[in-house]
């Protein structure tokens, strides 16, 4: 399908997926091998301008939109979904900043992020606080010109790589929601730790990680926005994000699509290639038909948000929900469509499949994303009578 790409964004499409063929899918297989972070392909994306896709120009960025991100992650998730989720937990970490940051911080932060010298992790999810976004038990009290901060949050992506570290803590534990507020806590501030790395199925060399704080003080200014709109900070980082999970999904059933249909060209049974074979055909048919119109979705969506639409809640999460639970389809099938040899190490299918799982899990669940879509479809409806 042609989706009418301007020039600069076939350009980064392009460049995108000259990176990841040449440094990623020679390298993929022992990164989730050994679990090791991509750092290499880190500072190649860089070099390449990458990780200011997204970022305005004031702020040393390439000042494009969502959708040229989206781009950048589906080619990235092509090769290799630990890379692009390294590469992708960045523009997560920093929608805070961008969203809801001072001048002061964006002037401070972004420009170190978008060359690509100091990478990001966001920090909500803890061992009470998964799907139950509002449950964090981590602390900020307010003590003379600092914050102290104590708790412990899991699971975080870029947990230890990064030095820019998005914090959702409690600044009024009566409040429930409302009394949550988003920090900037950078790396190597005393008090601040990291525990254990996650030994993962899949996304292998993404880093996971816990982030520990005790006794943590960090600048009074350091509070993203003010005290009390954490949640709705990090409810709009997500509406953000979602969509690049989405393309992650579409990104990573491409790839395995690709591989399938290859390998059914070459492999020959009952004296012909199997992809001769009706059963076989109608499974590519179906692959192929569920990630144009996942791609088809991440486009449309990533291109409403960049329009400045402003509540995209259920927008992005119907790309993240749709694009995911087809990644999910897709790769399994892929393995199906290869047999034996998919499920192998040789062949990077089952990789693939290992990898699609977390899409259907991590920026909420897709359960979750079903509860957004039908409060705002209630929403809708109430509106409407
Ligand atoms: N934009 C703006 N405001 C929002 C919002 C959004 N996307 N989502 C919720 N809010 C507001 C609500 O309007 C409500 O405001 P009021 O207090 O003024 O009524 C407030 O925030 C609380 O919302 P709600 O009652 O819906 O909160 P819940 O605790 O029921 O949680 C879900 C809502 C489940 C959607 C939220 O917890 C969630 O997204 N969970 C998944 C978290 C996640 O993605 N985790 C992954 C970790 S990051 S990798």
């Amino acid at each position: 399908m042609d989706y009418f790409l301007t020039e600069d964004q076939q350009m980064i499409r392009d460049l995108a997926r000259e990176i990841a063929d040449e440094k990623v899918l020679p390298v993929r297989a022992e990164l989730d091998e050994k679990e090791e972070f991509p750092w290499d392909i880190i500072k190649t994306l860089a070099q390449s301008d990458f990780f200011g896709i997204y970022i305005p120009e004031e702020y040393g960025g390439m000042g494009k939109g969502g959708f040229e991100l989206t781009l950048a992650i589906e080619e990235l998730s092509r090769a290799c979904l630990g890379v692009s989720t390294s590469y992708a937990a960045n523009a997560l970490g920093t929608y805070p900043i961008l969203l809801y940051g001072s001048e002061e911080q964006k002037k401070k932060y972004l420009p170190d992020i978008a060359s690509g010298k100091r990478l990001v992790a966001f920090g909500l999810t803890e061992a009470g606080a998964g799907s139950d976004a509002a449950g964090v038990q981590t602390t900020a009290r307010l003590e003379g010109n600092e914050y102290v901060l104590n708790g412990t949050k899991q699971w975080i992506t870029n947990g230890g790589e990064a030095e820019i570290y998005t914090i959702i803590a409690m600044t009024d534990r009566n409040k429930g929601a409302r009394g949550a507020s988003a920090f900037i806590v950078e790396k190597d501030t005393p008090g601040f730790t990291f525990g254990k790395k996650e030994n993962k199925l899949g996304i292998r060399a993404s880093s996971t990680r816990e982030l520990v704080f005790e006794n943590c003080r960090i600048p009074k200014e350091n509070i993203i926005s003010k005290e009390g709109t954490g949640f709705i900070v990090a409810m709009k980082t997500l509406d953000k994000s979602r969509t690049g999970v989405g393309a992650q999904g579409v990104g990573v059933a491409q790839g395995a699509f690709d591989a399938a249909a290859q390998f059914a060209k070459e492999r020959i049974q009952f004296g012909q290639p199997v992809i001769s074979i009706q059963a076989v055909q109608h499974m590519l048919a179906d692959m192929a038909t569920n990630i144009e119109a996942a791609r088809a979705l991440v486009y449309s969506v990533a291109k409403y948000i960049d329009s400045g639409a402003k509540d995209v809640s259920k927008e992005s999460a119907m790309a993240k929900l749709f694009a995911t639970d087809v990644a999910m389809k897709v790769t399994v099938d892929a393995v199906q469509v290869m047999g034996g040899s998919g499920y192998m190490r040789e062949y990077p299918v089952e990789k693939m499949m290992r990898d699609a799982k977390i899409l259907q899990i991590y920026e909420g669940t897709n359960q979750i994303q079903k509860n957004v879509i039908g409060q705002a479809l209630i929403k809708e409806t109430s509106k409407k009578r």
